[in-house]
């Protein structure tokens, strides 16, 4: 070969790698991930789409009580103050469990009234409830013909559950069962052995249980659970959903193909049943989200005392957000420490869940002779007050495209957007920015009192987005977040701007 040949040789060799350095990685990064075979994972890709879904899309505003035994100390035991969440004190070395397991023959909540409560709830705005059945310590509001712990045996006797049930039907108000599948009281029921990274990275071999005898005695609780389960479904035809904790435990994540086919089983029972993402895990031991990274029920219930903080962060499924008034107290705790919400900490929480396509879910633990606490009331009225006012920027809304802006959140239906402002701007001005092709507002005026508030064009900026400011009426004073409707210019634009969020 020639030299002149030889350096021609080279040259196209060099070329070849150098275009194979470029390309191959371009093409591993371009390849789709993998999909993972899973028998237990997601069973449905992407949202719901039936009614019973819509209507569960469009509450914004719902209520959650833990109510049971666990009220009667409220967070006391002995004259000892017990710092945990108060529905927990069983699980406390202060608190001998045996004298726990006896509070229900006290349990006889003098002042509950299922219709005061749910009055209460319709006056915040509450569109459903969700209420503890059943919370860890196993004690049910229900009279279950499968424990003797339960209601009927309290000196209350009556069915607690039937009362709310019947009560917040009554008033509109979507009745959801929380089902706790950790229960303390359950002969049959133990945790599993704690799971530790390896585990994690080896969930086939994971062993809940050390013994054998530990596993006969799951599979009776096991049972339980199913008939109880089932025996709620029955007894209380009207409940929309179920919503299940404690799912966290080892030994019922190892029970992944059993749960899987229970699911099937409740679904089944009640078409349009809504479960959320905590009932059960895959094959691999994943939670919420199966190894694919798809939701497993039908809304995601992660959100616990915590928000997204975007829109991405929601990753395009519905979910929930389930808040307490102090810190963490889900149960009556008679002595709150540390802060305490007020309601315009959870008015700016509620508009920002739905801003991002979620609801927002209020937590209340009524004493154990069955009264709200008048914190508690006093903060029901103030929402109420304010929803009474702004409730259409909330029901049924949805997420906007459009910038965040310091001043509030926006939300939509329709041909409206509604700004909730919660920092009101010094110089009186709402910004907004529309990008190219947007929206085109119309006209905007104050949601309390339909005042014109002027829309001011201020061009546009290098992105090419249209600027305006809404200019908030000079006269109008308010001490709580407030409301301007931004009329748009037609449906047709804004499904093309709600189209874009989602791509
Ligand atoms: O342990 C419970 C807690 O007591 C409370 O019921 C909350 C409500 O979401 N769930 C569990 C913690 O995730």
């Amino acid at each position: 070969m020639s030299t002149k040949t030889k350096n021609r040789a080279a040259k196209y060799l060099l070329l070849i790698v150098f275009i194979a350095t470029i390309c191959l990685p371009a093409k591993s990064f371009s390849q789709e991930k993998t999909k993972i075979s899973l028998q237990y994972g997601s069973h449905r890709e992407g949202k719901r789409t039936d009614a019973d879904m819509a209507r569960w899309r469009g509450y914004g505003l719902g209520q959650f009580i833990h109510w049971g035994v666990y009220a009667i100390p409220g967070g006391h035991w002995d004259g000892k103050y017990y710092g945990g969440a108060a529905e927990w004190i069983r699980s406390w070395e202060g608190m001998p469990n045996a004298e726990y397991d006896k509070l229900y023959k006290q349990f006889n909540p003098v002042n509950f009234s299922a219709a005061a409560w749910a009055k209460q709830a319709k006056n915040m705005g509450a569109k459903y409830v969700i209420i503890t059945t059943k919370h860890h310590d196993g004690f049910c509001i229900w009279p279950s013909k499968y424990t003797d712990y339960n209601i009927k045996n309290t000196p209350y006797k009556k069915d607690i559950l039937k009362e709310i049930v019947t009560a917040y039907d009554k008033e509109g108000i979507d009745v959801y069962l929380y089902f706790s599948i950790i229960d303390w009281n359950h002969p049959g029921y133990q945790a599993g052995t704690g799971i530790t990274p390896e585990d994690r990275l080896n969930w086939s071999n994971y062993k809940p249980f050390k013994t054998d005898e530990e596993k006969t005695r799951y599979a009776t609780f096991k049972e339980f659970t199913r008939n109880q389960l089932i025996e709620l479904l029955t007894d209380y035809p009207t409940a929309k959903g179920l919503w299940f904790d404690g799912t966290w435990d080892g030994a019922w994540m190892k029970e992944f193909a059993w749960v899987d086919q229970l699911e099937k089983e409740l679904r089944a029972m009640r078409p349009g049943l809504i479960i959320g993402s905590r009932f059960r895990a895959d094959e691999n031991g994943k939670r919420g989200f199966d190894s694919n990274g798809v939701l497993m029920g039908d809304y995601e219930q992660g959100w616990e005392r915590d928000l997204p903080n975007s829109i991405e962060d929601v990753h395009g499924n519905d979910w929930d957000c389930v808040m307490t008034v102090p810190e963490n107290q889900w149960g009556y705790h008679s002595d709150w420490r540390g802060y305490v919400k007020t309601s315009d900490d959870l008015i700016e929480m509620l508009v920002k869940s739905v801003s991002m396509n979620g609801n927002f879910v209020l937590n209340f633990g009524p004493d154990g002779k069955g009264a709200i606490r008048p914190e508690e009331t006093k903060l029901a009225k103030e929402i109420g007050d304010w929803m009474k006012i702004n409730n259409e920027a909330i029901y049924g809304c949805t997420y906007v495209n459009l910038k965040k802006q310091g001043w509030g959140y926006y939300t939509k239906k329709d041909n409206k957007i509604y700004l909730t402002v919660i920092n009101r701007p010094i110089n009186e001005r709402v910004n907004i920015e529309i990008p190219k092709g947007g929206l085109k507002p119309i006209k905007a005026y104050l949601l309390e009192n339909k005042k014109t508030a002027d829309i001011i064009n201020r061009g546009r900026n290098k992105q090419n987005s249209s600027l305006y400011s809404i200019a908030i009426p000079t006269e109008y004073k308010s001490n709580k977040p407030f409301v301007i409707v931004l009329e748009v210019g037609g449906t047709e634009e804004i499904k093309e701007a709600y189209q874009q969020a989602k791509t």
